[in-house]
């Protein structure tokens, strides 16, 4: 073995004199010092893998070898919003896709604090320990905008990010709403092509996040807390109707009695709204996070029920479809939105049929479709051959 490592920016075919080389440390296993033949090689091919440019099929095959690593840098181009990254990535996803659609999806919402990260980490250990491999997802859209995001979430779930098959990725940030969307749906397929059986979804309680995420599972849980006599008034009926289960946590101590009645408060509510999954009546259960209470009779008894239930009757396979369908229509309007607006001619001529209607001079309609014929005729086409692109991507 040489005694000297090139670095990667070193020329390919330079002399051995190049002036960069450098001598590998001492040799370890004496002193307390780790062994280079053991760990060490191991982090040696690791630090290898992450500095190599990977091709296409290198991702691809990575992803399906379950490589956590390559996994992750699959989805690190996804997040992207570099024109070559997202091409590769395109690419990436096309040849993943026959390997998508196994894994039960489920998204996880709540007000914060309501104890969902703990939920999943509790759910998750779990699930790892019975031998599943299980990933969990993040969405926020908050982070799109203040770019910091429930990451806090990475360094709590300490004994699920300590088990082989767990996989956990934090929310992407930055961006639009629709990209997020997007970023999140790839990064869901990635993780189903690298073999998670299960996908926790976990997303904030805030704007139009439910809605996302809901279009992204297959079952969606809401979980909420005791004392919410409050919350249950300001809650949005709409939150409610998207649920297939809402689980009342901290149902521990002096807490659980209180849990009990809530869990009856919302049962009462949820007999008049509208269920979100046809054929399944969505119910109200109590468990603690805390203490592992009603979380695996929540999965077994529900989930694991639903998902029988569903992928026997169609149900899921159906829900999936429109799902697909649906995001390739919003993904369209976006774009068509972003090659409108962001078209030179339009952003040029704007302001005066702005200026026009709002003194009276020209009708609504009319200005709609004088900006449209503007349009097709001038930046239509040179926007579609400038590749003014869409989905974030700058
Ligand atoms: N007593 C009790 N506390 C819990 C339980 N689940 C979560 N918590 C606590 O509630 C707080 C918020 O939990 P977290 O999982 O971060 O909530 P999230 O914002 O919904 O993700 C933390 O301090 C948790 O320790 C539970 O089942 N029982
Ligand atoms: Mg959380």
């Amino acid at each position: 073995m040489s005694d000297t490592y090139k670095p990667e920016w070193a020329p390919e075919k330079d002399s051995d004199k190049f002036a960069s080389r450098v001598m590998f440390g001492v040799k370890g296993g004496h002193d307390g010092m780790p062994d280079s033949s053991g760990e060490n090689s191991q982090t040696k091919r690791a630090a290898v893998i992450k500095r190599k440019r990977l091709t296409v099929d290198d991702y691809v095959e990575g992803v399906l070898n379950g490589d956590r690593m390559i996994l992750s840098r699959a989805i690190t181009l996804v997040e992207s919003n570099a024109p070559v990254h997202f091409e590769v990535a395109q690419q990436v996803i096309q040849k993943l896709l026959p390997y998508t659609g196994k894994s039960t999806r489920v998204g996880i919402t709540g007000v914060p604090g309501a104890g969902k990260s703990t939920f999943i980490e509790a759910l998750g250990t779990k699930l790892c320990e019975a031998g599943q491999k299980v990933a969990v997802l993040a969405v926020d859209p908050s982070s799109t905008v203040t770019k910091g995001s429930i990451l806090g979430d990475k360094t709590r779930m300490e004994n699920l990010s300590r088990q082989d098959n767990a996989f956990i990725r934090p929310s992407p940030s930055g961006g639009t709403l629709g990209g997020l969307t997007r970023k999140s749906r790839e990064t869901l397929l990635l993780c189903e092509a690298a073999g998670y059986d299960t996908i926790l979804v976990e997303t904030v309680g805030v704007g139009q996040s439910e809605t996302t995420v809901r279009s992204m599972v297959d079952f969606f849980l809401l979980v909420v807390l005791t004392g919410a006599g409050d919350e249950l008034q300001g809650m949005k009926k709409g939150v409610m109707e998207l649920a297939d289960a809402i689980v009342v946590n901290k149902a521990d101590g002096d807490n659980r009695p209180k849990a009990m009645v809530t869990r009856a408060e919302y049962e009462r509510i949820l007999h008049f709204l509208r269920p979100a999954t046809e054929n399944w009546k969505t119910n109200a259960y109590t468990c603690s996070a805390y203490t592992g209470d009603g979380i695996m009779e929540l999965w077994d008894g529900v989930v694991s029920k639903f998902m029988e239930q569903g992928l026997e009757n169609g149900v899921i396979s159906e829900r999936r479809k429109q799902q697909t369908l649906s995001w390739v229509y919003s993904m369209v309007e976006e774009h068509l939105h972003n090659l409108f607006y962001r078209s030179p001619s339009i952003i040029e001529y704007m302001p005066r049929v702005e200026d026009e209607v709002v003194e009276g001079k020209l009708s609504a309609t009319r200005a709609v479709q004088e900006l449209i014929k503007k349009f097709s005729a001038t930046s239509l086409k040179a926007g579609i051959d400038n590749d003014i692109t869409p989905f974030d991507i700058k």
